[in-house]
């Protein structure tokens, strides 16, 4: 259901539409800042069929937003609360996973601007020993090439029994960085992409180190509080979500066995990797700023945008994505999946116009690619899937990464 539209973007000539051919393989920042200033209007109808296709795929629910200047659309299907059906709102607030990846990334690459940090030093320069290898240096970690194996895969194996081992349990980073050094290392620091949450454990970590305080006050006094971010919390090791918000179901991993409700957790298997708490207005707001150079020096939101192929369709940055679409358009953001909660988060290259989507299950990779439909809906307007009457579907490829 359309729930509420604020204004309509305006219609573009078909001049203008032309400029969108801009082959997915060749993004060049030039031809990726013309893409976006010329973006045809967000296809809400797209957007609707994409969420209702999520709940026929067995998410309880699912909400959109999209941002564009002065227009807000919004956009929801089903229920935030299986029990009391209560339906779910584009303002409900829900659990993000990695898009808090993102938020460590512009803590350290402020500190950076600030020359409190280098990212090309080691990172056992500032945590002495932490790391067995001192070739690995910050940027390896934040871009996912540091070898450090993903301590969440073993954890997680059983999806139903590993999430309840831990969701009431409070881990040191120290202990998650112990649990990762007991495997081998996926690579030879800066040699590949392999995306492990360990990483951003160890960026959790570099910010308590040079900022003297917690990843909590890092996030709330540099980016929560001069954003107006009224529906962003980090709470751990608090087990709620403050105020009005989705229930999250994870999805078991035998065929037809009943969702659990994973909305109540400490999330300390993720931390700085995972653990914020936010909405769909403000993730909006937080790429939009983002991407118009307002967290960072336009040297330091480069060095974010420098981005490492992941697969046909996705990139990695410094904890930063870009999803390639199949309109031309190049978008900027992150994907979460924590147990109960899928979200994207992307935002045009210009960061005008920003798309966040959540449905409240997870460890169903049906939903997740009816999920990924938003993007294009949101960016590519009606020119693909047109007159199919189904949402358009973005490849499955870059998903792998989400661990479901
Ligand atoms: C953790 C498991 C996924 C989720 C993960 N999330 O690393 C990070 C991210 C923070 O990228 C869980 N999957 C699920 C399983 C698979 O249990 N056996 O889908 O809820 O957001």
């Amino acid at each position: 259901m359309v729930s509420a539209m604020v204004g309509r973007g305006a219609v573009l000539g078909a001049a203008v539409l032309s400029l969108l051919t801009v082959p997915a393989r060749a993004v060049t920042p030039e031809a990726d800042a013309r893409a976006a200033a010329a973006l045809p209007a967000p296809d809400v109808g797209g957007l609707d069929a994409a969420l209702h296709s999520v709940v026929n795929q067995g998410a309880p629910g699912a909400l959109a937003r999209v941002d564009d200047g002065d227009d807000s659309y919004l956009v929801t299907r089903g229920f935030a609360d299986r029990s009391t059906r209560q339906g779910i709102s584009a303002a409900d607030r829900f659990r993000i996973g990695s898009v808090t990846k993102s938020f460590s990334a512009v803590v350290l690459l402020q500190l950076a601007d600030e020359h409190k940090l280098d990212l090309d030093a080691p990172v056992n320069r500032y945590l002495p020993k932490l790391l067995p290898d001192d070739g690995i240096t910050v940027r390896h970690v934040l871009s996912h090439r540091s070898g450090l194996y993903d301590y969440s895969d073993d954890m997680f194996a059983q999806s139903v029994s590993g999430f309840e081992a831990v969701r009431n349990k409070v881990f040191g980073y120290r202990d998650l960085v112990a649990l990762s050094l007991r495997k081998p290392r996926t690579n030879a620091p800066g040699a590949a992409y392999s995306y492990s949450n360990t990483n951003y454990v160890v960026a959790g970590l570099l910010i308590e180190k040079l900022t003297g305080s917690s990843v909590r006050s890092a996030y709330e006094k540099r980016l929560i509080s001069p954003l107006g971010l009224r529906d962003t919390f980090y709470v751990h090791p608090d087990t709620k979500i403050p105020g009005r918000h989705a229930h999250g179901y994870l999805t078991p991993d035998a065929a037809g066995a009943k969702l659990v409700d994973a909305t109540d957790q400490t999330v300390s298997w993720a931390q700085s990797a995972g653990a914020l708490i936010s909405s769909a207005r403000d993730l909006n707001t937080f790429y939009s700023a983002l991407l118009r150079g307002k967290l960072l020096s336009s040297a330091r939101l480069a060095e974010m945008e420098r981005f490492t192929r992941v697969d046909a369709t996705t990139s990695y940055g410094l904890g930063l994505r870009r999803r390639d679409l199949s309109c031309g358009v190049s978008v900027y953001g992150h994907t979460g999946a924590v147990q109960g909660f899928y979200t994207y988060a992307f935002a045009s290259k210009d960061g005008k116009r920003a798309l966040t989507a959540a449905a409240n299950t997870s460890n169903n990779a049906k939903v997740l690619g009816a999920l990924a439909g938003t993007l294009e809906s949101a960016f590519c307007g009606k020119s693909t899937g047109k007159g199919t009457g189904k949402a358009p579907r973005v490849p499955a490829a870059g998903e792998r990464d989400l661990k479901q």
